[in-house]
């Protein structure tokens, strides 16, 4: 092992967190900073996530950064929801725009960190077998990129093509006269069935657990709307940063019983014709009330039943087992219409589950057999603790960050691990995170981590880490804010970890919102960054 050179701060990932991070502490903090990354280029789950129908669930002129006034004002979006390329020439925008390419090795994918005390390093190391040294060090991972392949026996024997959403060929799939299976019905299979449904000969969808599915009323911006959005970009910014999910516009304050059936209804119509995740803005109890949650699962699956022609196969797609929005709601684009096509099947596959992956197909437990050419694994990630655990990270005395989450994630603030100083983790487990509107969470992260290392620096101090007690009081509150909810209620989401075999179900996220978690983080820092140990 080489030590190839040393930093001030090493930040992992080049998606639209460790870019920010990068500009904050090269350009704002003046540091000696890199980004390594694995991919070939910028972008993170943009990088990755090219599967038929990639698109982004917030709107677009939301997911953006909202640090310069200048890019806000350059940039235009040509949709309401940002597909993938779009959100990636973005991206790759940013990146010149800021002159960052020249601080981010390209194809450099870390998989070992080790803290050295007595120097007070980082020693982290690269599959190709370098080391580089630094004081600070930043995950900027992603949330949701580690792909979640089922251990399905038979797999490597099929004789035709398989591929993981997440981990999509740059090249594409020709799905052209193909017999497709379609393994998953997250966002992400939401989003697919469609488009590949256009293509394929014929698709095979396999269906475990039902979703809700809100229409996203996707279409071009109107030269108006864009006026409108750069004339009012203060405003938009500031109505962002006030609402619990970092989107540009409120929740009403109402509640569902507030108002009498006939009007309920017209409310839920006039959401569903909005679309997107509008549709759960349109009353604040949603969430937290599982009498009111009802009433607008209710609204959905008759929407589901009106939509699909075949009875049976309305009756499987709305039997859905838990709260609307407890899982991560969907949004899409002729997802339900997808199944009135003569070309696409849905098969239940939680009362016949997959046995195995046979050389011509799948074959379910009860020996059904589907003859595939191309199998689509929409089967979701090893969300949010899966990116960091799959590099070996060890703080304090070797302690494995694998040994210290063996009973679930813990951190301060979702930014720090006990044990582990001056280690950073973005929108880790225990911060908003995922519950946001992502670039929303990014930038207060950055802001605040750039801070944190400035106040420590300033003070001619050299580690800032969290306390044990500090750690341990968060995720009380971290569990109690998931408790107040009906989120813990999709007990198969992977947002507990669910979705993993053998992963501690621990409600990852904290679900008490965004505005009062970025006043926390503010009231911790001006208290001296109370909770952390900041050292000589
Ligand atoms: P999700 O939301 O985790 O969805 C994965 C889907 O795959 C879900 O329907 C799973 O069913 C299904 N799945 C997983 N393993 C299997 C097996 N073995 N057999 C059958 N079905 C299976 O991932 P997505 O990629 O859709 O979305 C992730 C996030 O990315 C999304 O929220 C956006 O933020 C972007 P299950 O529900 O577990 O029964």
């Amino acid at each position: 092992m080489q030590v190839v050179r040393e930093r001030d701060a090493l930040v992992i990932g080049a998606g639209f967190s460790g870019l920010y991070m990068l500009l904050c502490l090269r350009d704002r903090l003046g540091l000696d900073a890199e980004v390594l990354e694995m991919a070939g280029g910028v972008g993170g789950t943009w990088y990755w996530n090219r599967y038929p129908g990639a698109r982004c669930d917030s709107e677009s002129y939301s997911y953006c950064y909202g640090f310069s006034p200048e890019l806000l004002a350059q940039w235009e979006w040509s949709e309401r929801y940002p597909g993938q390329a779009e959100i990636l020439r973005y991206l790759d925008h940013v990146a010149d725009r800021f002159d960052l390419r020249r601080s981010i090795s390209f194809d450099t994918k870390v998989v070992a960190a080790e803290y050295d005390a007595a120097a007070n390093k980082w020693l982290v190391r690269t599959a190709g077998g370098d080391a580089v040294r630094c004081t600070w060090l930043i995950t900027a991972v992603g949330c949701l990129s580690s792909a979640n392949v089922p251990d399905l026996p038979g797999l490597e024997g099929f004789a035709g093509q398989w591929f993981h959403t997440g981990l999509w060929p740059q090249e594409g799939v020709d799905f052209s006269g193909k017999r497709v299976g379609q393994i998953g019905t997250g966002s992400t299979g939401i989003q697919s069935v469609p488009v590949i449904a256009e293509q394929a000969g014929h698709l095979t969808v396999f269906q475990r657990t039902a979703n809700f599915s809100i229409p996203a009323r996707n279409a071009p911006l109107t030269p108006a709307f864009k006026q409108h959005v750069k004339d009012h970009a203060g405003a938009i910014r500031a109505l962002m940063v006030s609402t619990p999910n970092g989107h540009p516009f409120a929740i009403n304050p109402r509640r569902v019983f507030d108002v009498d059936a006939a009007e309920r209804e017209r409310i839920f119509e006039e959401g569903w014709a909005r679309g997107g995740l509008q549709f759960r803005a349109a009353f604040h109890d949603l969430l937290v009330d599982q009498a009111a949650n009802d009433e607008a699962a209710s609204f959905i699956k008759r929407k589901i039943r009106a939509v699909v022609a075949d009875p049976a196969t309305a009756a499987l797609l709305a039997d859905i087992d838990h709260p609307f929005a407890a899982k991560r709601p969907p949004i899409d684009s002729d997802y339900f219409e997808a199944f009135n096509r003569d070309n696409v099947r849905l098969v239940d596959v939680r009362a016949d589950p997959i046995a195995a992956v046979t050389p011509g197909g799948v074959r379910l437990a009860s020996g059904r057999e589907f003859a595939l050419d191309i199998i689509v694994f929409a089967t979701g990630f090893d969300a949010m603790t899966g990116p960091l655990l799959r590099m070996d990270i060890r703080g304090r005395d070797g302690l494995a960050l694998k040994d210290a989450w063996a009973a679930g994630p813990e951190t301060y603030l979702g930014l720090q691990v006990a044990g582990f100083p001056n280690l950073f983790t973005m929108t880790g487990p225990g911060s908003p995170s995922v519950l946001c509107n992502m670039p929303v969470a990014i930038e207060q992260h950055a802001e605040w981590i750039a801070d944190c290392i400035a106040h420590v620096r300033a003070r001619g101090l050299r580690t800032v880490e969290a306390t044990v007690e500090a750690a341990e009081a968060w995720g009380r509150q971290v569990a109690a804010a998931a408790a107040a909810t009906l989120l813990p209620k999709a007990t198969h989401s992977w947002y507990l970890g669910a979705n993993v075999p053998g992963k501690p179900r621990v409600f990852m996220p904290y679900a008490g919102g965004m505005a009062r978690y970025r006043e926390h983080c503010a009231e911790v820092a001006a208290a001296g960054y109370d909770g952390f140990a900041l050292g000589g």
